[in-house]
């Protein structure tokens, strides 16, 4: 993609466009801190999937030329483009952020023509050993101790530097490794941190796409596509709560979720009768363990067909879930997007009668297997199959469900992936699965929540496995087939803090693993580094040990109950995270690099996490660890449990016997809890407990029904809690719209 020399540029409106000798390329200015940069060399006027609508607006820049170089100069940043739409970027006293790199990509390895063959013989793949250039391709370069975050869904470690990744929605029931190319979601977005600057940079283009921070070559970190435009943003920020606020203005916000989504959810891939799903939702009751859901698993439908019930095994529609909705059981049920193709089966004949279903080049529809046998695949990207799609939940919803759960949209296949050239339209425009994969969850998601909102008027919760950047406007998401193994417990730390810097807030893991046996030592760690997971669902399956809590012994219980029951206890301030976000897009689940980002200590931190500013956990994520290593960051810190002070900038180690997980209190804090209850809506919860730590504080708490739209009318509290040295609580209502707590309670750390 050599474009050659600039041969002019036109300045018209937030657009420069600039004519090379091979081609063109553009620049918008978005908005004063965002920066969109294309070559539109495979598609004129793109339209994105993630953002919707125009987020232009009035900019105040100026354009100039010098020695045919363009700059382009606002209040934050200088622009600097050359011939081949060479770009740099430096910040407003002309300190360099962010540079294209020279040189050509080369593999720093060598390897004799002899051993190459050699290797070609055993069976090795050495297809990796020269640079394979990418139809659409930007390398930039690297900085020493630049570190790299975000990327949604991938393994390994917070800091993404020397690793490679790819975008290619991919169900992979195998242990998810570290140096794993990719799983289920596609979320092309990025924070850069040099040694003096943050940026963004969102890779918008949904094709099967490439991102290397330094693997290849430790001078430069580079993108490529397999097809699409080059068509990337670059966000400026002085901080990384900057850049966040930025990608998820550009890209939407997690919604406000229904309080009780945020409660404890019970699953497995095993509950095979209405008899199973009851004993479970008896079991959590009996042993006093708080839950909203006991989860609906694909065996809940007549043959695995999508929109029906399997009434000798689950009982009359509808029965089971009134029976346990008066337990205070919200009924969730799983939805794959495959449908069984089978004449005189409603959902097929209805989308093979409407031609809602993805077809081959010769218009034949596509087939493959997936549960239900031979299954044709919705096209979502069109709106009247989203229609259909969303309209079907009423099936559903007539019976009582409340929440839906999408899993194989990858799409997953069972014999083998869907060719390139199966047909799919986006929009009114056809295209190919090349390029409509990684969307496809994506699409599922708008259609699910779109029926949802529609046919209950709450606030959807759909989880999804596989989904875009954007998705998180309607989507919580879980992290799909993880195994119960201590890696992928202290995976769950980097994963969902990376979910939550790619605007994904509201997101979990398997607790206690999916795949494989847990124990009770390992089911005891997860319950405690997951109390604070936004999404927060025990999960395992078929064939695997047992993991409900009761299924081992009372000390097991015991500590599970501890944990769910602090999860309870905490589910006001949660809830509060979540409402910020829709101003901030900031996640509740926050690396500590997020808000000390330059304290060098926290920018590998693997092992530990923030929930919103003033709680700080420090979860034991190794096998037969009784002490931990805590590092705590500038400031005063406060044991939650014992109310010790401990000061910050430090490592200490902490006694971390197996019921205990180390969680600390910014000083400062006013943090909003409520009492345990065994589901939301046991009781209306008419009393707040304040907890404190000593110093000047300021909170502002909201409060509503938690269930609906109606806040967005002014139907809810906003209380604002100060509190100064002398450790007086002053209480002010700053908007009033609701019925007001009986009590405020103060509990000081
Ligand atoms: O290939 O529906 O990730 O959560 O329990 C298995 C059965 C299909 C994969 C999901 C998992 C779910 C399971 N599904």
């Amino acid at each position: 993609m050599k474009l050659g020399k600039i041969k002019k540029y036109v300045n018209e409106g937030n657009r420069i466009s600039v004519d090379y000798e091979n081609g063109k390329a553009n620049v918008y200015l978005v908005t004063d801190e965002i920066v969109r940069f294309e070559i539109p060399c495979w598609m004129e006027n793109y339209a994105s999937v993630a953002i919707e609508g125009s987020k232009e607006k009035p900019c105040n820049y100026k354009v100039y030329d010098i020695d045919n170089v363009i700059c382009i100069e606002n209040q934050n940043m200088k622009v600097k483009i050359s011939d081949d739409f060479f770009t740099e970027i430096l910040d407003a006293e002309g300190k360099k952020i962010l540079s294209d790199y020279r040189g050509e990509r080369i593999i720093q390895r060598t390897l004799s023509d002899k051993s190459k063959k050699e290797l070609a013989a055993e069976g090795h793949d050495v297809s990796n050993l020269e640079a394979h250039n990418y139809k659409v391709q930007i390398i930039k370069e690297i900085g020493e101790g630049d570190c790299f975050y975000g990327l949604g869904d991938k393994t390994g470690y917070l800091n993404k530097r020397d690793y490679a990744f790819e975008n290619w929605n991919s169900d992979i029931p195998q242990i998810h490794n570290e140096n794993m190319p990719a799983i289920y979601k596609s979320i092309p977005f990025m924070i850069g941190k040099t040694c003096d600057a943050v940026y963004g940079l969102f890779f918008d283009n949904t094709f099967h796409s490439y991102m290397d921070f330094g693997k290849e070559n430790s001078n430069y970190f580079y993108y490529g596509a397999d097809d699409g435009n080059l068509n990337y943003y670059f966000l400026y920020g002085k901080k990384m709560t900057d850049i966040i606020r930025e990608y998820t203005y550009l890209t939407g916000r997690t919604g406000l979720p229904q309080l009780w989504t945020l409660g404890y959810h019970q699953c497995r891939w095993g509950y095979e009768s209405a008899d199973d799903i009851r004993a479970v939702a008896k079991g959590m009751r009996d042993n006093r363990i708080p839950c909203e859901s006991v989860q609906y698993d694909i065996d809940y439908m007549d043959g695995y067909r999508v929109f029906t019930w399997d009434d000798e095994k689950y009982g009359k529609p509808g029965d089971l879930i009134s029976e346990l909705e008066k337990d205070g059981f919200k009924a969730v049920v799983i939805i794959d997007p495959a449908t069984k193709k089978e004449d005189g089966y409603f959902m097929y004949d209805e989308g093979v009668s409407k031609g809602y279903f993805a077809t081959n080049p010769d218009g034949s529809i596509y087939v493959n297997k997936v549960w239900p046998g031979d299954a044709t695949f919705p096209d979502f990207g069109r709106e009247e199959v989203r229609r259909w799609w969303a309209d079907s939940h009423k099936i559903l919803t007539d019976m009582g469900v409340k929440a839906i759960w999408n899993d194989m949209n990858e799409p997953a296949s069972f014999e083998g992936p869907l060719p390139e050239d199966t047909v799919f339209e986006i929009n009114g425009r056809i295209t190919d699965h090349r390029e409509f994969h990684n969307v496809y969850g994506h699409f599922e998601g708008i259609a699910t929540y779109e029926g949802m909102k529609k046919l209950t008027g709450k606030r959807p919760l759909v989880i999804t496995r596989a989904c875009y950047s954007g998705s998180q406007k309607y989507c919580a998401v879980w992290t799909g087939d993880n195994q119960s193994i201590w890696a992928h417990l202290r995976m769950l730390i980097p994963q969902l803090c990376n979910l939550g810097m790619s605007g994904f807030s509201l997101a979990g893991t398997d607790i206690g693993g999916f795949g494989a046996d847990t124990n009770k030592e390992l089911l005891c760690r997860w319950i405690e580094a997951a109390v604070f997971s936004p999404f927060f669902r025990n999960h395992s399956a078929k064939g695997s040990k047992a993991q409900e809590p009761w299924k081992f012994d009372e000390q097991v219980m015991d500590i599970y109950r501890k944990h769910v029951e602090l999860r309870y206890t905490f589910l006001p301030y949660i809830y509060d995270l979540f409402y910020q976000g829709l101003e901030t897009g900031l996640p509740v689940m926050r690396p500590l690099v997020l808000h000390y980002e330059d304290d060098v200590n926290t920018y590998n931190l693997n092992d530990e996490f923030l929930v919103g500013e003033n709680v700080l956990v420090s979860p034991v994520v190794e096998q037969g660890a009784t002490k931990k290593l805590v590092y705590l960051p500038r400031g005063t810190w406060y044991d939650y449990f014992t109310g010790q002070a401990y000061e910050g900038m430090q490592y200490i180690v902490k006694d971390a016997p197996l019921d205990v997980c180390p969680i600390f209190i910014r000083e400062g804090s006013i943090i909003p809890t409520y009492e345990v209850v065994q589901y939301v809506g046991e009781k209306t919860y008419d009393r707040l407990i304040l907890v404190t730590t000593p110093g000047d504080a300021s909170y502002d708490h909201f409060q509503d029904n938690g269930e609906d739209y109606q806040f967005e009318e002014g139907k809810y509290n906003l209380y604002r809690f100060t509190k100064t040295e002398d450790e007086k609580l002053v209480t002010e209502l700053i908007h009033e719209g609701y019925k007001k707590y009986e009590k405020i309670d103060i509990r000081r750390l």
